[in-house]
């Protein structure tokens, strides 16, 4: 902060986007591009597209900006009535538990805590659970059963450090791009790299070894490794001897699963030479970093498989060593903090559980209150069955979107729809889940709020405010303290600043802590307002004394929080469930991110250069099965499990396994008419986490059958008069847009002003080719310009024409080519590759053609992937002229 202080009106603060958690200086004059944060050491000053593009989700287009009661705008004292008299009542009628709330990895650590503390200390309903549920938990229930504590041992800068890198179910070139561009930049002589997914992603571009595994059977995969190294001398004896238990059962049951590396092979659909390959690089590389996201995480063995995981760690005495570890990647900014304020349904408060002595009656004590939740309330995917039931009544929903993010998310609305209050806090106000409520909470976002997250090394860095809370907007922290004062607990909730919440929170971490808790923030638990506000990144633990300034790793000396200090291995013998692909849907469905869109959309689609990469839902298939079922690349396609539909764009990938395809979780309700990932995945949860199995739905595929295709551009906000079978939002940077198809034939002649929004001005016909355009002119100004086709690919691109819009009178010259959608003088860039320069694939492949043969070379050129790097392994698919992007 010391450069407010010099008057220099920019804010040192962290990106509300991906684990990474990078620093990132801002200004209050939104019209200031962000900047990489050169000191904050996550990131060094790197930022990636989305990181990059802050600035340009800052404004209060769609924000929720009052409160909202039943339709109706109302003040927040009456909204804060409404909402405590709904609890109570409920308390009152029902018992406490009938109350649930439902938090976020997006939530500020003090946001988090305030939560956390109403529901679990004085409303006494255990019933609070968060998204990382679907994210995390699989991880943390892992860590747990190893180490005895959900403790990420190692930092970011062993995955520079590793001479081995194994990169299990992660994508991180696309999900944490910076960590990936460290990983990438640490490249030397012999540093190897292993990714471990079904299919081919951006990250495989850094990969000696891709091992395109069956989906699910990556316990098999380690378990084999553990029999492997206890065969080949690759155990490290004398750290099992002395720091481990339990080792001889999880060598049995992972040799019964794997007894060799031909059954390895067979059960993980890979070549016997690959895995061995694998097995020998991890044997013989002390420093070996094996790091896991949502492949792992996000399965029905998810805890297993990241204990097979760890269990090949234990075993070569790899954790908490420079370059050596497992290494869980968290996805959300803050998914780290909700854990340690006890966010999960299973944990009570600052890595304390309800089954750990003493703990309920420790955190009463600290909170001051004369009890706690009785035990573990339910997991996400049981509270909203709950809700289903009716057994809850009262939902409170903040900083996150279920009707979009839950599996069967289809049952997830009828829940919302049969619950008698449901509560949401948020930031902007139309979500698919905000269309359930019945108390709308307008919640301050990122640049308003202020306050504290941790990322995936342990590292919490200060989120700084540095934009007014617009209109009616409150922080999370203030709403909540503000519920629980109207409820009666105004002694326990008498904060005035997030410092006030975050001292207390330091302080409960080192309450009674006698070293049993590694979790300890003794150190800031009495920091100043103005200590607080200055507050550098720092990793916890962080005791008093001479440990006051973080811990980079963790349990270096092999010395764990179990009873006996020793870490536990994990003997492995799942079953895997029965490739489920029957009865009328073949097709596994693994979903994912893609690089420039953040969940659910409500803040990255509103930088129209987010949206440049992939504008659309898509479906990628392999070659194979786009010839059997008769797809066309470029053409839709519909996936459908019961009567559920997910309606995309077919891309023909090489990069799938045959029989699966990948779609993006990103679309919804509010952008698109039926690409909602969650309507194919079902309610299946780990036993032991409770995370959803969230990368193997099922589905039928067939071509979405459309007679025409088109793109229409109007005017922002004007009323919306048509209807299609199929459309896709895009909001560009002067208009909306929509791309649209429809299965019925239409009059286009007759029907253009209920698209246009009135009468065509300028129009073009061409009946035997399935073509027609037009456009409406008001005032000299583009109003509206629709363009059809029965091909969707002879549809122009986009961005010319929205320049159109900006135009105060449309130039002769531009009313001239209007309908050709460009300036025939310009060339089209052609699909846009590198968002941050947004240089488009037709001038990349020009280049090449012109003999440019390095991403180097192209970055001089063009400028492509000198800025965030997320589109460095595209470029190098297109120079190696293998797959590259197609629509
Ligand atoms: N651009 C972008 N970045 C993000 C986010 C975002 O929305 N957009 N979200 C953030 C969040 S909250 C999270 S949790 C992270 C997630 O980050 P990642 O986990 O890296 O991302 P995903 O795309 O969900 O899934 C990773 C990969 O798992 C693979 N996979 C599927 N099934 C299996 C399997 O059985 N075994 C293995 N080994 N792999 C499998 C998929 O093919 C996919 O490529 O990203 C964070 N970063
Ligand atoms: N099929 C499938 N499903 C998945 C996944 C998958 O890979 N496949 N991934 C899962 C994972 S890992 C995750 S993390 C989830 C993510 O899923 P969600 O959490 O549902 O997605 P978001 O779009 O991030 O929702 C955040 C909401 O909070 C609002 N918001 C942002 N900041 C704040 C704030 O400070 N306060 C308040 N009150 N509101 C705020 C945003 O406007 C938005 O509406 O999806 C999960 N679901
Ligand atoms: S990698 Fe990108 S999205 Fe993730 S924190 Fe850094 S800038 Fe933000
Ligand atoms: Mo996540």
């Amino acid at each position: 902060m010391d450069s407010l202080k010099a008057g220099n009106p920019s804010v040192h603060t962290t990106c509300p986007y991906c684990g990474v958690g990078c620093g990132v200086v801002a200004s209050p004059d939104t019209r200031q591009p962000v900047a990489g944060d050169a000191e904050h050491p996550a990131n060094q000053g790197r930022l990636c597209v989305k990181g990059a593009s802050l600035h340009e989700t800052t404004g209060h287009e769609g924000r929720l900006l009052f409160p909202v009661i039943r339709g109706h705008r109302a003040g927040w004292d009456k909204a804060i009535e409404e909402v405590a008299k709904a609890i109570r009542s409920s308390m009152d009628a029902y018992g406490p538990e009938s109350v649930a709330f439902y938090l976020s990895g997006q939530l500020l650590t003090e946001d988090y805590y305030v939560a956390n503390k109403l529901a679990k200390g004085f409303i006494r309903t255990p019933n609070v659970d968060t998204n990382s549920r679907l994210c995390m938990s699989s991880a943390v229930a892992a860590h747990k059963r190893a180490f005895g504590a959900d403790v990420v041992p190692g930092c970011y800068e062993d995955l520079e450090l590793a001479d081995l890198l194994v990169l299990a179910g992660s994508n991180a070139a696309w999900a944490h791009p910076v960590l990936y561009q460290r990983m990438k930049t640490a490249a030397r002589e012999g540093r190897r790299v292993v990714v471990i997914d079904p299919r081919r992603t951006a990250t495989s571009e850094l990969a000696d070894l891709h091992l395109p595994l069956r989906p699910g059977t990556d316990t098999v995969l380690f378990n084999g490794l553990l029999g492997w190294l206890a065969d080949g001398d690759g155990l490290d004896q004398a750290y099992i001897d002395h720091h481990c238990q339990g080792f001889g059962e999880a060598l049995a049951s992972a040799r019964a699963a794997a007894p060799d590396v031909a059954s390895v092979a067979k059960q993980c659909d890979l070549p016997r030479q690959d895995v061995e390959t694998f097995y020998r690089w991890f044997t013989s590389t002390p420093r070996t970093v094996t790091a896991f996201s949502q492949g792992i995480n996000q399965s029905v063995a998810g805890t297993d498989k990241g204990n097979a995981i760890i269990n090949c760690h234990l075993a070569t005495g790899r954790v908490g060593k420079p370059g050596a570890g497992p290494f869980s990647l968290t996805g959300q900014p803050n998914a780290m903090g909700g854990r340690e304020v006890g966010g999960l349904a299973n944990t009570l408060a600052a890595h304390m559980d309800y089954d750990s002595p003493d703990s309920r009656s420790k955190v009463a004590g600290f909170w001051g209150t004369s009890s706690v939740a009785d035990g573990p309330g339910l997991k996400a995917v049981d509270m909203f069955e709950a809700v289903h039931r009716g057994d809850i009544r009262v939902l409170w929903i903040m900083g996150t979107n279920p009707a979009v993010s839950l599996p069967d998310s289809t049952r997830v609305r009828e829940a919302l729809a049969l619950c008698p209050t449901v509560i949401v806090s948020d930031c902007v106000s139309q979500t698919d889940t905000t269309a359930h409520a019945d108390i709308l909470l307008p919640a301050a976002g990122w640049g308003e709020k202020d306050g504290t997250v941790t990322n995936s090394e342990r590292r919490i860095s200060r989120q700084r405010s540095f934009l007014p809370l617009p209109a009616e907007v409150k922080p999370d922290w203030w709403i909540v303290s503000s519920v629980a004062g109207k409820l009666g607990f105004a002694e326990a909730f008498d904060y005035d600043r997030p410092a006030d919440i975050f001292r207390e929170h330091a302080a409960l971490s080192a309450h009674e802590n006698g070293g049993e808790r590694i979790f300890n923030l003794a150190g800031l638990a009495g920091l100043t307002d103005t200590g607080y506000d200055a507050l550098e990144p720092v990793q916890w633990p962080v005791l008093s004394g001479a440990g006051a300034t973080g811990s980079s790793r963790l349990f270096t000396d092999g010395r764990f929080v179990t009873d006996d200090h020793r870490a536990r291995f994990v003997a492995i013998n799942t079953i895997l469930p029965e490739q489920k692909a029957c009865d009328g849907y073949p097709m596994v469905v693994n979903t994912g991110r893609i690089r420039d869109q953040w969940h659910t959309m409500t803040r990255t689609a509103s930088a129209p250069r987010l949206l440049a990469h992939r504008s659309e839902p898509f479906i990628e298939v392999h070659p194979h099965d786009m010839a059997r079922l008769k797809l066309l690349e470029g053409h839709l396609g519909r996936l459908t499990l019961k009567n559920d539909h997910f309606v995309g764009r077919v891309r023909s990938s090489g990069e799938q396994r045959p029989g699966e395809v990948f779609i993006p979780i990103h679309w919804n309700r509010q952008f698109a008419s039926s690409a909602v990932a969650t309507v194919l995945t079902e309610s299946v949860t780990d036993p032991v986490s409770g995370q959803p199995e969230a990368k193997h739905g099922r589905a039928s595929l067939t071509p979405f059958r459309a007679s025409w295709h088109g793109r229409l551009l109007v005017r922002r906000n004007r009323p919306r008069r048509w209807l299609a079978d199929y459309w896709c939002h895009v909001p560009l940077h002067h208009c909306d847009s929509w791309w649209i198809a429809g299965g019925q034939p239409v009059q286009w002649q007759g029907a253009v002003s209920d698209w246009l929004g009135g009468a065509a001005h300028v129009v073009m016909a061409d009946p035997a080719q399935g073509c027609f355009r037009a456009a409406r002119i008001i005032n000299g100004q583009l109003e509206a310009v629709l363009m059809v086709d029965h091909d969707p690919a002879r549809i122009p691109k986009a961005g010319w024409l929205d320049d159109c819009f900006s135009e105060p009178e449309l130039s002769e010259s531009s009313r001239r080519t209007l309908l050709a959608a460009r300036d025939v003088d310009v060339e089209d860039p052609g699909a846009i590759i590198c968002s941050c320069f947004q240089v488009g694939e037709r001038q990349i492949g020009a280049a090449i053609a012109d003999g440019v043969e390095s991403v180097q070379g192209l970055g001089d050129l063009l400028r492509c992937g000198t800025n965030c790097g997320s589109c460095i392994p595209e470029l190098r698919n297109l120079i190696d002229g293998s797959v590259g992007e197609r629509v």
